[in-house]
């Protein structure tokens, strides 16, 4: 078993790594196409993924019924002190928690083969890239790293002899014993922590064998470990999608947007325009690590290489540049299989065609529930999107224009406003609340507040992370602007009052010309709302609720927020503070 590579500490770590874990076999990933086949070829034969007959090199899997999602309560940010730690996130000593993981670390590998995934956040070569090594057990989270970052080679030759890189140990935590047969989804639910060392720079990630809490490239390092990496540095990880957007002169600008899971970012991200000569291309679909470019202006990096979509919904409706990048080289997991070797999800198009298999791998009835699992997902290369930006692959990134956030609310926000100033724009992130959605585990449809859509992601104090972002503002220049969005408000009757997806093109058009100085708004206590949102040809029922602003339903969100923010004493920022006593007295004299 040769797995020495250039790198001595990263050597070391792989033998204290072999000998606490004590795997039968050891596999450095070479990150190759050839590698990937065979590793997937195993998987088919032990009957674990299924061949697609329908797209190529593409499978369908299907996870135990209790591992579909990222876990919060069993997520931790062990930083040295519980005050860095915060009020948001989960917080355990240190030297207990390591003390704990030995224990569950020793021999957990048994019977198994131990994969060396050394993997590049951000593209190979640029010096903002962060190298990570994920040594695992399962080989589904190997072809899920080589779809989803740099893997292999490339990032060991990235890493080079003295590189540093971020260590993230994982295990489904299921030892087996000479002959004893494995489970069809090893994972040991009782057990299950993902802990991230944020001083220490270092990911540990136990008993579960699905998405963000296996996959320790995207959540646990491109966002909470490279979150206390930015603060360190003065850069910002962030949960955003990155978009290009050209107006029919030809002029293109890039704006960033953070929503809380599964809100639409990688619909938002590939939109489809309505309007016509406009045009929107991909950056990214989820992460986006921001930093001062020469020239003082923020320039943003997706660090992925793929998308980890969620299916359900996706259709060619809602996402037809998501269908098309799904026609090849993915795997699919936790969607329904149709007995035509193609796959299907809630929300593709119209009623289950008959002779499903569901997401719990059973011929699916009507009782027995939805087809696919809320938070199936899809795995897939980001090049192959169709309208993947030239730029995407930048190392110094693209240079921003606006950031928007927003959230999932049937009332009070409305579809679009601008922010008085950076200070302001901080106070509209920080003041983010949305209806929880199916990605994580916990009750869905319930408001909770999600500051900058990052309460799962952000590894350190969420007050220090507010104050970041604002000493971000005194640095720059040409800062973009900050907006918020809602599609989600609802009239009346109940119904939203928008038709999101294509026509959300409308709102952007709006933004891009606000931030050349050519689109009018109008001043409300607020921000800045349109005054002349291009809605040609659209016909909406309850258009007057669509920008209005509530001063009672704002002043309740006043008194929420200013319990909310008394969570994050005594590290919460004067300015903020400010800002939500300003806005409280712009509404009470309007
Ligand atoms: C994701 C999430 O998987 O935010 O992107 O949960
Ligand atoms: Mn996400």
């Amino acid at each position: 078993m040769n797995y020495k590579t250039r790198n001595r500490s990263l050597n070391r770590w792989i033998e204290e790594a072999v000998a606490l874990c004590k795997p039968e076999r050891v596999h450095l990933c070479d990150g190759s196409d050839v590698e990937y086949d065979e590793l997937a070829r195993g998987l088919v034969e032990a009957g674990k993924i299924t061949p697609l007959k329908k797209r190529p090199n593409s499978f369908w899997c299907h996870s135990d019924p209790d591992d579909v999602a990222r876990v919060e309560e069993s997520t931790f940010i062990c930083s040295e002190r519980e005050e860095d730690c915060g009020p948001t996130n989960h917080w355990q000593d240190p030297k207990t928690m390591h003390a704990k993981l030995n224990e569950l670390f020793d021999g957990c590998m048994q019977g198994r083969t131990m994969y060396i995934v050394p993997y590049c956040m951000g593209p190979v070569g640029s010096e903002f890239s962060i190298v990570g090594v994920q040594i695992t057990d399962s080989v589904y989270a190997v072809l899920n790293m080589k779809i989803m970052t740099r893997m292999g080679k490339p990032a060991l030759e990235h890493l080079g002899e003295k590189g540093t890189f971020v260590p993230g140990l994982h295990s489904v935590g299921v030892p087996l014993k000479p002959g004893q047969k494995d489970m069809f989804w090893p994972c040991n639910l009782k057990e299950r922590r993902i802990v991230h060392f944020p001083e220490e720079r270092r990911i540990c990630s136990f008993g579960s064998g699905y998405g963000g809490n296996a996959l320790l490239g995207k959540k646990c390092l491109a966002l909470r470990i490279a979150s206390a990496i930015g603060r360190d540095e003065g850069w910002l990880a962030e949960h955003m999608l990155i978009l290009g957007i050209t107006n029919p002169e030809g002029e293109k600008k890039y704006i960033a947007a953070a929503f809380p899971s599964a809100c639409g970012k990688t619909n938002l991200a590939m939109l489809q325009p309505t309007l016509p000569g406009w045009k929107v291309e991909c950056v990214g679909d989820d992460i986006a690590w921001i930093r001062f470019g020469k020239d003082g202006r923020l320039y943003a990096v997706n660090p992925e290489n793929g998308y980890f979509g969620v299916a359900p919904g996706t259709s060619e409706k809602t996402n037809p540049n998501a269908m098309r990048t799904i026609e090849r080289n993915t795997i699919f997991t936790n969607v329904a299989l149709k007995p035509d070797g193609d796959v299907w999800w809630e929300g593709i198009n119209g009623a289950p065609p008959p002779g499903l298999i569901s997401w719990l791998g059973k011929p699916w009835t009507p009782e027995s529930g939805p087809a696919s699992h809320p938070n199936a997902r899809y795995t897939v290369p980001s090049r192959q999107c169709p309208i993947f930006d030239p730029e995407a692959n930048n190392p110094d990134g693209v240079p921003l224009s606006a950031i928007i956030f927003g959230g999932r609310r049937s009332s009070t926000i409305p579809l679009v406003f601008e922010s008085l100033s950076w200070q302001h724009g901080v106070f509209l992130g920080a003041s983010v609340s949305s209806e929880t959605t199916a990605a994580a585990k916990g009750e869905v449809g319930k408001l909770r507040h999600d500051p900058f859509a990052m309460l799962p992601f952000c590894g350190y104090h969420m007050g220090d992370y507010f104050s970041h972002w604002l000493e971000m503002g005194k640095r720059g220049k040409n800062l973009p602007r900050i907006y918020y969005v809602n599609w989600f408000r609802k009239g009346a009757d109940g119904r939203f009052i928008w038709p999101g997806f294509g026509e959300n093109c409308r709102v952007l058009k709006w933004i891009f010309e606000r931030t050349s100085g050519s689109e009018e708004g109008k001043l409300t206590p607020i921000g800045y709302v349109p005054t002349s949102l291009d809605l040609s040809g659209l016909k909406l029922s309850q258009e007057e609720s669509l920008l209005s602003v509530d001063k009672e339903a704002w002043l309740q969100e006043c008194e929420e927020l200013k319990s909310y923010f008394k969570l994050f004493d005594p590290r919460m920022p004067k300015g903020l503070l400010q800002e939500l006593q300003q806005l409280k007295e712009r509404l009470h004299s309007s």
